[in-house]
């Protein structure tokens, strides 16, 4: 329920986007621990209207920027296909001043159309369907290529960098403004234990081991757009911190948002373990679409992109509780530590199946006919010291 006060700001908002005499509907649209959304519906169609949280993009107008870049790109780029762009990727929608922002009172919002007869889901049950997203993910590797990463902004600047996010960390518990960390210092000791590996990936991308490309870099199931008839994944949605960064990351990151059998703040720790069968299909469906593109030493640190993404989302909501909870919404008081103790736990399962991930991930490789050299060699293990 929205309040009258509130309704009417948001009519004041919706003036900027379209003929408000014509609305229909404004509701909440649920999901997302950033921005605020509302589920406009207008005659001709529906709109996603949010209200952007400033606190966390910075600099929306270059959060614009980059997403009407990749999609005005990958727009021409259906249509070279002889494809329909109004479904495979977002629309924004323009005030009447041709603005892809409209701020009012200080807040800044945008609107973009809501692709109809589609769905977003929380969790993704059936192995189909996150083979689906697979498939989505690398396909938009595919759409993107040819697109500088010098065109995007760092809107986020350090984003997935772990060992910046590590010294945040470091620089949070030392001001630990509410006294929380004495709490915490199981957690605190994890994320002390294995700072040897934050650097990782970022150096491997330093020293131009794997390339630096244009990725979603929040690759979670309910980002990813479903037809309601075919079920066939459309498109990525929620293209917030579209930048330049690491496959490694959205391949990971996907795999710890959906290939997890709990959701993200389950608080029954035993519930929470890695689905082979989910790790599978997301494999076979981002590697099938991403033959051509992927290079071998991506594919050879798969696995350790999933392990370190889950390690530094769970440092992030640690962070953020010890913090004060300033970052992400939250929806009761320890809401943030139960997220963190969840990725924990998820992490510590992704390292006992660490075999078993490998073997998937090789076998999807094989039946996709990747050439020899395209393998996981399990010689680099996921240690303290890495
Ligand atoms: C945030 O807003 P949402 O839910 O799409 C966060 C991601 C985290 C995710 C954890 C801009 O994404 O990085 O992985 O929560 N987005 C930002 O669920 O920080
Ligand atoms: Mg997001």
């Amino acid at each position: 329920m929205i309040c009258e006060k509130k309704k009417a700001h948001l009519l004041h908002v919706c003036k900027e986007f379209v003929e408000t005499d014509n609305i229909v509907d404004i509701s909440v649209l649920k999901g997302g621990h950033i921005n605020e959304s509302y589920l406009l519906t207008m005659p001709e169609a529906q709109y996603t209207l949010q209200k952007i949280n400033t606190h966390v993009f910075r600099s929306p107008y270059g959060m614009m920027h980059n997403i009407e870049e990749v999609t005005n790109f990958i727009k021409k780029k259906i249509i070279y296909c002889g494809l329909n762009p109004s479904r495979g990727v977002l629309n924004i929608i323009k005030t009447r001043y041709d603005q892809t922002l409209a701020i009012i009172d200080d807040e800044y919002w945008r609107c973009t159309q809501f692709i109809d007869k589609a769905k977003a889901y929380e969790r993704l049950n059936e192995p189909e369907m996150f083979y689906e997203m697979g498939r989505i993910v690398g396909d938009f590797q595919n759409l993107l290529d040819g697109f500088h990463t010098r065109i995007l902004e760092d809107t986020i600047p350090h984003f997935h960098d772990t060992l910046y996010r590590y010294n945040h960390f470091l620089q949070t518990l030392k001001l630990d403004p509410l006294n929380r960390a004495k709490d915490v210092k199981k957690e605190i000791q994890k994320i002390h234990e294995y700072k040897g590996c934050y650097n990782y990936i970022n150096k491997l991308i330093e020293d131009k081991e794997i390339p630096r490309r244009v990725t979603h870099n929040d690759t979670k199931p309910s980002n990813v757009l479903f037809d309601n008839n075919t079920k066939k994944a459309i498109c990525l949605i929620d293209l917030d911190t579209v930048m330049k960064g690491s496959i490694l990351f959205d391949y990971g990151d996907a795999l710890r948002g959906g290939a997890t059998t709990a959701n993200e703040d389950e608080t029954d720790l035993s519930k929470v373990t890695v689905d082979l069968r989910m790790v599978e299909a997301f494999t076979k469906g981002m590697l099938s679409n991403m033959k051509s593109i992927i290079t071998a030493k991506e594919v050879e640190n798969l696995f350790f992109g999933f392990a370190l993404i889950t390690l530094e989302v769970g440092m992030r909501f640690l962070d953020d509780y010890i913090d004060g909870d300033n970052y992400f919404k939250i929806s009761y008081p320890t809401h943030n530590l139960d997220r963190a103790r969840n990725q924990f736990k998820l992490f510590d399962e992704i390292i006992a199946h660490r075999k078993d991930i490998n073997d998937i991930i090789n076998k999807v490789l094989v039946e996709l006919g990747f050439p020899d050299d395209y393998r996981f060699v399990d010689e680099f293990t996921f240690t303290k010291s890495c």
